[in-house]
């Protein structure tokens, strides 16, 4: 079950997706999955909000927002109905990008699932400051990663300074690749060129003197510029999905994370759609 947004994402129309939708957003507003700090919650509502003070022109992108059809669909606040969501705008909308708004970062796995039942031999590409591959734990957004390659997704995770001893060790089993800088080896790359993929950015990758507003930040990570940097290499990989997980307006009393955001989910719809 979607609710429609309030207001719809900068230069996006609130509404159903339709078949030639380039873009479709949907928020993902749940936080039961965090082990410290909540207000997750909170961000689809608040990304969009702030989404009004920023330009639909990218000067890096050299491209408008205004020029393209994309579609707010609204939010979705049950976790356990993210799945059904996603799948139902995927059928609406076949060929368009879609961009989700979290949400902690248990919203991920469900969100893949359906991704990856629709487009075969998915992988998943992380930016992420925490290995996430618990096996459980009382916040399951430290599991993400186990739970998708669990399913069978591969992950490539960017980033990461952050685990337990037993996750450290669990790296080579679980994961297709791991490295702390957010650069994309050459051998990566080949392996993900002519798949579909999903791209999960957990804010929390960024030094939190440049993300500070989420649930559980980790010093010593890279500035946006870099982010920016490793998401435009991405292009001519064929991105069907990208997330944004774990900003938490209530942490966020500047609106330093809540800019940052909206500017990142135009730079990915501007890049990937
Ligand atoms: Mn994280």
């Amino acid at each position: 079950m979607r609710r429609p947004a309030p207001f719809p994402f900068l230069a996006a129309k609130s509404g159903e997706p339709t078949p030639d939708a380039q873009a479709v957003i949907v928020g993902l507003a749940t936080d039961g999955g965090v082990s410290f700090r909540p207000g997750a919650v909170e961000a689809p509502a608040k990304i969009r909000e702030f989404s009004d003070s920023i330009e639909t022109w990218s000067q890096r992108a050299k491209r408008d927002l205004e020029d393209m059809r994309v579609v707010d669909a609204g939010d979705v606040s049950s976790r356990n109905e993210i799945a059904d969501s996603i799948a139902e705008l995927l059928d609406l909308a076949p060929n368009a990008f879609l961009l989700s708004i979290g949400g902690d970062h248990s919203v991920t796995p469900p969100a893949v699932g359906a991704v990856a039942a629709k487009h075969t031999d998915l992988a998943v590409v992380g930016f992420d400051a925490h290995l996430d591959l618990r096996e459980d734990y009382p916040g399951d957004h430290a599991c993400t990663y186990r739970y998708i390659a669990d399913r069978g997704v591969p992950c490539y995770v960017f980033g990461p300074r952050s685990g337990a001893r037993t996750e450290w060790n669990d790296v080579p089993k679980v994961l297709s690749h791991y490295s702390p800088s957010l650069d994309m080896p050459d051998t990566v790359r080949s392996e993900l060129i002519g798949r579909p993929v999903y791209v999960t950015i957990d804010i929390d990758v960024l030094d939190p003197s440049v993300a500070p507003g989420t649930g559980t930040p980790e010093a010593g990570g890279p500035g946006f510029n870099e982010l920016l940097e490793a998401i435009e290499a991405l292009q001519g990989l064929n991105v069907v999905a990208c997330d944004i997980v774990e900003i938490a307006p209530p942490l966020d009393p500047s609106g330093i994370t809540l800019g940052l955001g909206a500017l990142l989910a135009r730079e990915l719809i501007l890049r990937f759609a």
